[in-house]
């Protein structure tokens, strides 16, 4: 590979997609694809319930960890804020990352570093790249596909094979429910984990599995359980966490690693809470106690589709499953796909239902979306059923469909998306509710564990049942009143179930919280109705900076 002239001496700035997103506009934000995780995508239709919050962008976080070049991060950067950073440093590198939604940014972005900072190499990574053509798009020097830290490193001339660093990452940042952004204290959130990237079970629509290489085939940065154990081990100090976020698509999936992990946390005594995604295959090669044990606390699930074929679901009632992980106080997050091949206008009301009736704690729904690079989209595109002339910037599976299905027509599977959102939640209430449920659930199955560990984390993550929760129930109760009597009756016999479980504390914490969560609920209704966007801060780190100055 071609390497750059100046070697690790290079200044690279490593910059996401600028903002604003949750707008629309030229470059392709689009006001129904901001940048938030659960309100994007699985709590969109929950209003002031929606659980909102941000994460940074993980990829050049951790390519700038494992390079000795000097390097800027900026996360989130305004097109102004941009500028700015490439006129008032002298970059050698710029790295733009982005997935392919922002392509017209992308597009954008090399513009101005060509005009602004023409002695930069351009390079571009990220799953933007996966766009047949990607090169006449953009004006880019170089486009990477696939993981990023080796190929920055071998740019640079740097070591590729040198062990992985993990950097520091604060899972959510400024997080807000019911109208209240919750402080960013430290240790008040998790940390992310990222043990590898790719996943082989290789579902044909899976950007990611595919990505990283497809069926069979993904990237371990982490190899093995005591790995894990000393980067969790690390994070625990400086960051003052005891949850993690483990940002691998199948982590249950490599079971040797999962188990000694654990040994290694039984070994020193943590307590810690995983929240982990894994398939339905993958779960189902642990008892509930292992589950317990290991600290998984939330579990991200493709449901997919009852009727669908995918290997990860062969043989499992996730009805069951979902209820049986909720018993043990695992909070379920549940995700199905509309539009499978299968679908019906007649069918799809219930495909839809089975799925509400899981009763996870949270409900991904996404549009059968082939997406460039996925074995699906060469099979549509052999078919001749993409659609042209749709833009890349709304294949996000939040929109409508890019593709000719044999039964549903485009604007239907707008329709049936929104309608499952709405669905899941009347039948279901807002999801804090069922997490409450869940925690409850769980705290009853496990406060007299045997494993002191256990115990020590049930007892940490029930302190907000007799608090904040507490009074976060009472609000949803009688805000809940104006979409669903019986779920909101459902709710008051959940809040009087803590109160008795955990006596005064819980009434107190009702009645006096209660009352100015509903009115801060009540304030974030209107707001939104009158069209409040949230967007994440801008950040700018430097690392190996000392040293670029005295060159
Ligand atoms: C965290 C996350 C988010 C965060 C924000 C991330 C951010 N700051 O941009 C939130 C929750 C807001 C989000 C939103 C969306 N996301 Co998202 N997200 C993820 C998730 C879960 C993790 C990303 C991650 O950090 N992975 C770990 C890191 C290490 O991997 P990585 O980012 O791919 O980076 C590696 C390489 O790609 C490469 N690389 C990356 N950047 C660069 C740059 C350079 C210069 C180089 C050389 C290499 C390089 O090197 C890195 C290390 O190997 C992924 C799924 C996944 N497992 O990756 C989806 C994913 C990236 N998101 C996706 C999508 C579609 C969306 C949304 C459109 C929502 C939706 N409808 O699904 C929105 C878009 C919002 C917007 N307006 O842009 C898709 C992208 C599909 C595609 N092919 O483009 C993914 C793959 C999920 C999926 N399987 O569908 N997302
Ligand atoms: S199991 Fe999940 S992460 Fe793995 S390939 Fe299938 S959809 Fe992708």
């Amino acid at each position: 590979m071609q390497k750059h002239p100046k070697g690790t001496r290079a200044r690279v700035l490593l910059t996401s997609v600028f903002g604003p997103y949750a707008q629309d506009d030229q470059f392709g934000s689009r006001s129904i694809n901001p940048m938030e995780l659960y309100h994007n995508q699985v709590t969109r239709a929950q209003g002031a319930f929606s659980l909102r919050m941000f994460h940074r962008s993980w990829g050049i976080m951790m390519i700038q960890a494992n390079v000795a070049a000097p390097c800027t991060v900026l996360d989130f950067p305004s097109r102004e804020a941009f500028a700015r950073e490439l006129t008032v440093n002298q970059y050698d590198v710029v790295g733009i990352s982005s997935i392919i939604v922002n392509i017209g940014k992308v597009r954008e972005m090399c513009r101005m570093v060509r005009q602004l900072s023409p002695e930069s190499v351009i390079v571009v990574g990220g799953h933007v790249s996966a766009i047949p053509g990607v090169e006449t798009m953009i004006d880019a020097d170089h486009i990477v596909r696939g993981e990023g830290i080796r190929w920055m490193r071998e740019f640079l001339g740097e070591n590729s094979e040198a062990p992985i660093q993990h950097p520091e990452i604060i899972s959510g940042i400024q997080t807000r429910i019911l109208g209240v952004r919750l402080p960013d204290r430290k240790g008040a959130t998790a940390a992310t984990i990222i043990p590898s990237v790719g996943c082989p079970m290789g579902c044909n629509f899976c950007t990611t599995s595919s990505f990283f290489g497809g069926k069979g085939k993904f990237v371990n940065f982490f190899e093995t359980g005591d790995a894990l154990f000393e980067v969790m081990n690390h994070m625990e100090s400086s960051l003052k966490v005891q949850t993690f976020f483990m940002m691998d698509e199948n982590f249950l999936l490599h079971r040797e690693r999962a188990l000694q992990l654990l040994h290694r946390m039984k070994k020193a005594g943590k307590s810690w809470g995983l929240a982990v995604f894994a398939s339905a295959n993958a779960i189902r090669k642990y008892s509930f106690q292992e589950l317990v044990e290991l600290g998984v606390s939330w579990l991200w699930m493709g449901l997919e589709s009852p009727r669908s074929d995918y290997a990860k679901l062969q043989g499992t009632d996730t009805r069951q499953l979902t209820h049986d992980l909720r018993q043990h106080g695992i909070r379920v997050q549940g995700s199905t796909i509309i539009g499978l091949e299968h679908h019906t206008r007649e069918n799809i009301a219930q495909e839809i239902d089975h799925a509400v009736e899981h009763r996870t704690d949270f409900h991904q729904f996404m549009l059968y979306t082939p997406v460039p690079g996925t074995p699906l989209y060469q099979q549509m595109s052999e078919q001749g059923r993409m659609l042209d002339n749709v833009d890349l910037a709304d294949i996000h599976g939040q929109h409508k469909f890019n593709f000719r299905h044999a039964a549903i027509s485009r604007e239907d599977s707008k329709r049936f998306l929104d309608w499952a959102f709405q669905r899941d939640f009347e039948q279901n209430g807002p999801s804090l509710y069922r997490m409450c449920q869940t925690m409850l659930q769980g705290w009853r199955s496990h406060k007299n564990d045997s494993d002191p560990r256990v115990r020590e984390r049930f007892a940490r993550e029930s302190a907000k049942l007799r608090s904040a929760y507490a009074a976060a129930l009472w609000a949803m109760e009688k805000q809940f009143q104006r979409v669903n009597h019986a779920v909101s009756d459902e709710i008051r016999g959940l809040r009087r179930e803590i109160e008795e479980e955990f006596g005064v504390a819980a009434k107190v914490a009702s009645r006096v919280g209660g009352p100015a969560l509903l009115w801060s609920t009540r304030r974030e209704e209107k707001r939104l109705a009158a069209g409040r966007t949230y967007e994440p801060p801008t950040f700018l780190e430097r690392t190996n900076w000392a040293e670029a100055e005295a060159f």
